[in-house]
């Protein structure tokens, strides 16, 4: 029988590195990587904004996530099937660092506030243990390279665990 794996959401205010950490803890592990902004996300040209398109991303995504091993980036948590994930990961960033991270990605004024607005009232926290149980939520530092390489120590280890506990 095929070795069971487990799924991981990282989420989290958009430049808190979620992709960094993703893309590198896939390397790590060998669990696939899948970033939701990317593959899915359209543009509403009258708004000026992206939209998805969440019941296609749900049908779409749906076999994969039923088979486990997928780490899944997304800067929203609401919108997944609460029993496709064993852990969330919800990255936080200090404002300033954050507002550094974005200006440099040449966001407009009003994105800019929007973003470091949503990482200070903690929405996607508050988003992430609404959507699921708080004991499988966890925040973490993401503000320095020291938080990226503790932040993938600890979650290969727990993976590494997780595999030996159910396989
Ligand atoms: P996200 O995917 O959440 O939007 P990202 O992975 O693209 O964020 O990272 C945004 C920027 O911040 C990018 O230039 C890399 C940098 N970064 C990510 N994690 C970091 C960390 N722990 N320490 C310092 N810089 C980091």
């Amino acid at each position: 029988m095929k070795m069971r794996q487990p799924n991981i959401l990282i989420t989290g205010t958009p430049g808190v590195g979620k992709t960094t950490l993703g893309k590198e803890l896939a390397q790590r592990t060998g669990l696939a990587y899948v970033n939701i902004g990317d593959l899915y996300d359209g543009y509403d040209e009258d708004y000026q904004c992206p939209i998805l398109d969440e019941d296609r991303v749900v049908d779409e995504l749906e076999e994969k996530m039923t088979h486990g091993g997928v780490i899944i980036d997304y800067h929203g948590c609401d919108l997944f099937p609460e029993r496709w994930f064993h852990i969330v990961f919800v990255l936080r960033t200090d404002n300033t660092r954050l507002y550094t991270r974005l200006e440099s990605r040449g966001y407009t004024e009003k994105k800019l506030r929007d973003n470091v607005e949503c990482e200070i009232f903690q929405s996607i926290y508050e988003e992430a243990i609404e959507a699921y149980k708080a004991e499988i939520v966890h925040q973490l530092h993401s503000n320095t390279p020291e938080d990226l390489e503790s932040n993938l120590e600890q979650i290969v280890q727990w993976t590494k665990q997780w595999i030996k506990d159910h396989n």
